[in-house]
């Protein structure tokens, strides 16, 4: 809970970033991988190109095991939330 906690974002917020972590996670084991990953980052906008992937993965990936999981996910939710509206469709 400590990372969760660490977010500003309300529970509603959190359920609607939850399904939208499901919703990438294609695979189904509950973390973003790299290609999940360029999948998100081509629905949230231009801003993150494709050659930014491993960067991001890099940046967000704080256990480094080549996956983004929910709490990881969080932090890159709350950048992108604060670069432009929430990444529902
Ligand atoms: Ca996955
Ligand atoms: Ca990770």
């Amino acid at each position: 809970m400590s990372a969760i906690a660490n977010n500003n974002f309300s529970q509603e917020e959190l359920a609607s970033f939850k399904e939208s972590f499901d919703t990438f996670d294609k695979n189904g084991d509950g973390a973003i991988n790299a290609s999940e990953l360029k999948s998100l980052l081509r629905i949230v906008g231009e801003k993150f190109h494709a050659k930014h992937i491993s960067e991001t993965m890099q940046e967000f990936d704080t256990n480094k095991d080549d996956h983004i999981d929910f709490e990881e996910f969080l932090a890159l939710a709350n950048k992108i939330v604060k670069n432009r509206a929430p990444i529902t469709p």
